[in-house]
């Protein structure tokens, strides 16, 4: 096994979002971006039941853990903790719309469960491996408000429109600018990004990018992922 990288080294965050999996397996989709050089891969699965998205990330660990990639999953607090998994992102509404202030005070309801492969399971005792955080922004006062609750990373997006969020709107070029200004901990650019208007999203001061479309839908999921990789890691 792998130790996963600290958020800070974290430059390319990967998804792997059943919307586009056209039937791929859920754990070989993480494994080629894993090979394209995924810092972190999140599990979003909207429309898929909590036994569904606990068989997905399941499967998906042993890949991510053998890559020394963090796991992340999306909008279910208690299953990522119950399986071991690096982090949860949650949205506006998942976190300060359900009533909590402070990351602290999340719920932390299950311990973790034993999974197939023991020795692939982190000590979530030990504070270096706690479940992280993390929570999508939209706007400067979402940041400060995230950032005041404790949240371990930020989502800055949707940069550009994106059908992979079809009902969100942009927050364009003028947030990132804004988030590469004020953001002390580790940030990610998110919506919308393509090989195509990366240099745009770095030059506005973004150094760490998510990408779900452009990854799940390239011919070769690993050569984008290294293709992004590559730039991010060249940008200055
Ligand atoms: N949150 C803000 S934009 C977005 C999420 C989950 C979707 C990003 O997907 P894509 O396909 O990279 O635009
Ligand atoms: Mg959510």
């Amino acid at each position: 096994m792998t130790c996963t990288k600290p958020l800070s080294e974290c430059r390319l965050y990967a998804f792997v979002d059943t919307a586009y999996l056209g039937g791929r397996a859920p754990d070989r989709v993480a494994r080629e971006l894993c090979d394209g050089g995924a810092d972190l891969i999140q599990l979003r699965a909207k429309l898929s039941s909590r036994e569904e998205i606990l068989r997905m990330a399941q499967a998906i660990l042993p890949v991510t853990r053998r890559a020394g990639v963090g796991l992340v999953i999306n909008d279910h607090l208690s299953l990522a903790q119950a399986i071991g998994a690096e982090a949860c992102h949650l949205g506006q509404e998942d976190f300060f719309g359900a009533g909590y202030e402070q990351v602290a005070s999340l719920p932390c309801p299950l311990p973790p469960k034993p999974l197939p492969q023991p020795d692939l399971r982190p000590s979530t005792s030990d504070p270096q491996t706690r479940l992280r955080i993390g929570l999508s922004t939209h706007g400067p006062e979402q940041a400060k408000r995230a950032l005041a609750a404790g949240a371990d990373y930020l989502g800055i997006g949707p940069v550009y429109s994106t059908g992979t969020k079809p009902q969100a709107r942009p927050v364009t070029l003028e947030y990132v600018r804004w988030a590469a200004a004020n953001v002390p901990i580790p940030w990610f650019a998110i919506g919308g990004i393509t090989l195509d208007n990366l240099d745009a999203v770095l030059a506005a001061g973004a150094r760490r990018i998510c990408v779900v479309s452009a990854l799940l839908n390239a011919p070769d999921v690993a050569a984008a992922g290294r293709q992004f990789r590559d730039r991010l890691l060249g940008a200055k």
